[in-house]
């Protein structure tokens, strides 16, 4: 197959972060999503690193802590990364402050300025959490909808409720940005080809060995 439609099938899977700060959902989310094993490394130096497969996704996650010597290996992550879905909990009003810093730092990441923005609003099945419009006003997602493609979705990380129509607008709009950049002519995505190198991470060493390379 030629020209653009030729050039997005040859696309390798699609790598999607998922952040948020702590207990908002993100494992249980990969957890839910996975068709096949939730790989979870955690080598020597306490880097702890979550991959699922889901509909040619890579979905990604990792507790990193306060580490900053770790810094350059995810600043490294980032420039393959085409979307970030940051998961939060809505359930949680005391720390929708710091959900909103953390999400502002991803957002005004040099490395991730072309990527989608996808916003969980997770725990949706928990009585009293914030409609995913409340979690949108409280991020003020609109400021963020001017620099990134962006959405909110209310999710259920334990039932599954909002998760796949979160993955279906994901899938669309990063395809769609592919898809405008080659029309332009110039491949303006973060992306690379799929290759050997895919299978990376389902060994912490090789991993780790990856990344520092490249650092
Ligand atoms: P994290 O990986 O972002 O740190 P986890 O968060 O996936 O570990 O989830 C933290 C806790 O929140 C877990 O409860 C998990 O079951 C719960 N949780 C995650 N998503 C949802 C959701 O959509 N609804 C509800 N009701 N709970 C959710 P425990 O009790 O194991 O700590
Ligand atoms: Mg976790």
């Amino acid at each position: 197959m030629g020209g653009i439609f030729g050039k997005l099938s040859r696309k390798r899977q699609m790598r999607v972060l998922l952040n948020g700060l702590d207990a908002a959902g993100k494992t249980t989310t990969l957890y839910k999503l996975r068709l096949g094993e939730v790989v979870t490394t955690i080598p020597t130096i306490g880097l702890n690193i979550e991959t699922v497969e889901c509909k040619k996704i890579q979905l990604v996650t990792w507790d990193i802590g306060g580490r900053g010597f770790l810094r350059p290996l995810y600043r490294n992550y980032y420039a393959e990364t085409d979307a970030v879905v940051f998961v939060v909990d809505s359930n949680d009003k005391v720390r929708t402050e710091q959900a909103q810093k953390l999400l502002l730092a991803i957002v005004n990441e040099d490395m991730l300025k072309k990527v989608i923005i996808v916003i969980m609003a997770n725990k949706q099945d928990l009585p009293g959490s914030m409609t995913p419009e409340e979690v949108h006003e409280k991020l003020d997602v609109d400021s963020i909808c001017k620099t990134h493609t962006c959405k909110v979705f209310g999710t259920s990380a334990t039932t599954g409720e909002g998760l796949y129509d979160m993955l279906d607008w994901l899938v669309e709009a990063v395809n769609k940005k592919q898809a405008t950049a080659l029309l332009r002519g110039k491949d303006e995505c973060v992306t690379v080809e799929k290759d050997s190198k895919s299978s990376y991470f389902t060994t912490p060493l090789s991993y780790i060995k990856h990344v520092f390379s490249k650092v």
